[in-house]
């Protein structure tokens, strides 16, 4: 039995569904859970979706979004919980849900196997990748309202159709989705042209305090306490600004460190191919992809700091990416 024939076993077996993903859901976690709501709903199934954050600001006009439930702990009776995209049982912030029959379905390398049924697929460049298979092997259609959450979640986990994860069956979704009515420009203009101005202000506060290291070739961005404020930003707004150094030719690689956000001082690392930050970020008992990772720094001290910075210097000099040239 495949791993798909036991959740579509899972599926006809059972009427009222729960569905979670991440803390702090991205546009692939929150694109999935719907998608897959959706068609499970056209097959007359009850479902629920929770989760503990609020969809991000620019996908809460998309359908269903605003029925998503937001609560810290579940205990309603379900005839199994889905968890997308999370390597372990602890990423949905959630407690309870270890009462469930689970179905585990992932994209991303390291997975705990917490499920009755685990299905992963690293070659999928989304979440929603796997979906599409799941609705295709239900015979469930894909509609409109489906098609939208399957290419946001695909639009928004390449980077804009810019990550290696990238294949041909990405671009089969995409064309099917514009073929069920998808208007990928609407979507576009969604999820990229509706940020606020204290995102604008603190792209900017944030780079013009940019730091480089590694002969130019590793950008280390530093979130202190008060930008927020400074700025009229959210926690939310620094989303993404983190990859734009990488716009620039001879930067391989960006550290962050975000001194303000949760509890801990937040590393997070981002790289352009063949450098490896997952491996740096495992040092640390942090995780991720190849390309981007993160981990919670041990302490604040300026020595570890140093000893991070240092670490993604190595990782890049392992590549044998070229010092960045005085005119290049
Ligand atoms: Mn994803």
């Amino acid at each position: 039995v495949t791993p798909i024939e036991a959740i579509v076993e899972e599926i006809a077996r059972g009427r009222r569904f729960l569905i979670t993903s991440h803390a702090r859901p991205d546009g692939d976690s929150i694109g999935s859970q719907v998608a897959l709501a959706l068609a499970l709903e056209g097959l007359g199934k009850q479902v629920t979706i929770v989760n503990r954050d609020p969809a991000p600001a620019s996908l809460l006009s998309l359908p269903r979004v605003e029925d998503i439930v937001l609560a810290d702990r579940v205990d309603e009776p379900f005839d199994a919980l889905f968890v997308m995209e999370c390597g372990d049982l602890a990423r949905p912030g959630i407690e309870g849900l270890d009462k469930y029959r689970i179905v585990n379905i992932d994209h991303h390398p390291g997975n705990a196997m917490y499920g009755v049924v685990n299905w992963f697929d690293t070659s999928a460049a989304a979440c929603g990748e796997m979906v599409v298979e799941l609705l295709d092997a239900l015979g469930a259609p894909l509609t409109r309202d489906i098609a939208t959450h399957l290419y946001v979640a695909i639009l928004t986990d390449t980077g804009s159709f810019r990550h290696s994860s990238i294949s041909p069956r990405t671009f089969e979704i995409c064309r099917r989705a514009a073929e069920a009515g998808v208007d990928a420009a609407s979507i576009a203009r969604q999820v990229y042209e509706t940020a606020s101005l204290g995102k604008l202000r603190i792209t900017g506060a944030l780079l013009q305090r940019m730091r480089l290291e590694a002969g130019g070739r590793l950008a280390v961005l530093t979130l202190d306490d008060g930008l927020l404020q400074e700025t009229g930003a959210s926690a939310e707004d620094i989303d993404g600004v983190i990859n734009l150094p990488l716009n620039v030719k001879d930067i391989v690689a960006v550290a962050m460190f975000k001194e303000a956000i949760d509890d801990g001082l937040r590393v997070s690392l981002r790289s352009k191919a063949p450098v490896d930050v997952r491996a740096v970020a495992q040092r640390y008992g942090g995780g991720g992809h190849t390309s981007a990772a993160g981990f919670t720094a041990p302490d604040r001290e300026p020595a570890t700091l140093a000893r991070i910075v240092q670490d993604v210097a190595a990782a890049i000099d392992l590549t044998g990416v070229d010092r960045a040239t005085p005119d290049s």
